[in-house]
């Protein structure tokens, strides 16, 4: 079923930067109504660390299993006993977490119309049997690479590295609903640099993009692993707290403020500080995620109102 894999093929299939990544595994789903497709595949692909694998043989299957193991490429058998790969991929592609997962399809078929009614219906590749094993090596890590890149342009800011503003609020919003179940609480603070137009203008505006970024790893490191921050844009920043009493969040979140005050920033004629202003609101005393938004953005312009360089509540 495949053909060998001959050494220096596999040395041009990888890219010895992936190779040695210490990301986290591709994983890589394998769904197939044969045992022996399976377990070729699977052993040709288990020879790189970089690539975790995972089989299946029952199509109905296909969501709870994507749903645990929340695959990077999607290897998919085109003829199945009594259902064929474009069925599924319609049924992967109508689910939102799944829309965007690369789908390989693994068909002995080489009419092009065929493959072209695929690829209309969801399909993102081909590997027509008997597969190569660098092709498929090859695919499945390039597939792998591009929806890993996707999926960080998605969710991260490009300035700092932290959540955006999108992934922010789905992660707000998770946490109102575990806080709900738990009865715990959540506290939800939004911080704005003081006067950072002037630092623009004064300084440059390069100077200010390292301005934000010495916030963004300072709020990084000053919060608990669990806790959410992100950048909602220009030099505002939210903080989601954990478990964490809404006075403690309080606390914390004023000595955040305090201790980045005291921090200096470096430009080519010497140093200067910056303040911030903050305001924090929790979960139960605002119940949704849109009155939780309100209150910390109305106790944020109080602060500014107060004089800045404070937090409020
Ligand atoms: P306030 O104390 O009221 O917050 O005053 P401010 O000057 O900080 O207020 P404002 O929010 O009006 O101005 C924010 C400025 O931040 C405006 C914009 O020029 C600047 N800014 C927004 N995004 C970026 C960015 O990515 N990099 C840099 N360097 N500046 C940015
Ligand atoms: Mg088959
Ligand atoms: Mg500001
Ligand atoms: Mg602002």
């Amino acid at each position: 079923f495949l053909t060998p894999l001959s050494a220096p093929m596999l040395a041009d299939a990888v890219d010895p930067l992936t190779f040695k990544t210490k990301d986290e595994p591709y994983r890589v789903l394998i769904l197939d109504d044969s045992p022996t497709v399976l377990a070729s595949i699977r052993k040709t692909l288990n020879q790189f660390p970089n690539i975790h694998t995972q089989t299946l043989r029952q199509p109905e299957q296909v969501l709870d299993v994507m749903g645990e193991f929340s695959p990077d490429v999607l290897l998919l058998d085109f003829h199945m006993n009594g259902c064929n790969g474009l069925e599924v991929a319609k049924i992967i592609r109508q689910n939102k977490t799944f829309e965007s997962v690369p789908i390989v399809y693994l068909t002995a078929e080489t009419s092009e119309h065929v493959q072209l009614e695929a690829m209309r219906n969801g399909g993102d590749d081909f590997l027509t049997k008997p597969i190569s094993q660098a092709q498929l090596v090859n695919t499945v890590i390039s597939k792998a690479e591009r929806y890993r890149g996707l999926r960080k342009l998605m969710v991260e800011d490009s300035l700092t590295g932290l959540y955006n503003h999108v992934k922010a609020k789905t992660l707000l919003q998770q946490a109102i609903l575990m806080a709900e179940r738990q009865k715990s609480t959540v506290s939800y603070a939004m911080l704005d640099i003081d006067h950072f137009k002037r630092v623009n203008d004064t300084y440059g505006h390069s100077v200010g993009d390292k301005v934000i970024r010495a916030l963004a790893r300072f709020l990084k490191q000053q919060v608990r692993r669990a806790d959410v921050v992100g950048r909602y844009g220009g030099e505002e920043f939210v903080i989601v707290f954990f478990d964490c009493t809404p006075d403690d969040a309080f606390e914390k979140l004023n000595e955040m403020r305090e201790a980045f005050g005291l921090v200096q920033h470096t430009y080519e004629g010497g140093s200067f500080s910056v303040t911030l202003s903050a305001g924090i609101a929790n979960f139960p005393a605002y119940l949704t995620m849109g009155e939780l938004v309100v209150a910390a953005d109305e106790a944020l312009y109080a602060a500014k109102r107060a004089g800045r360089n404070c937090v409020m509540r």
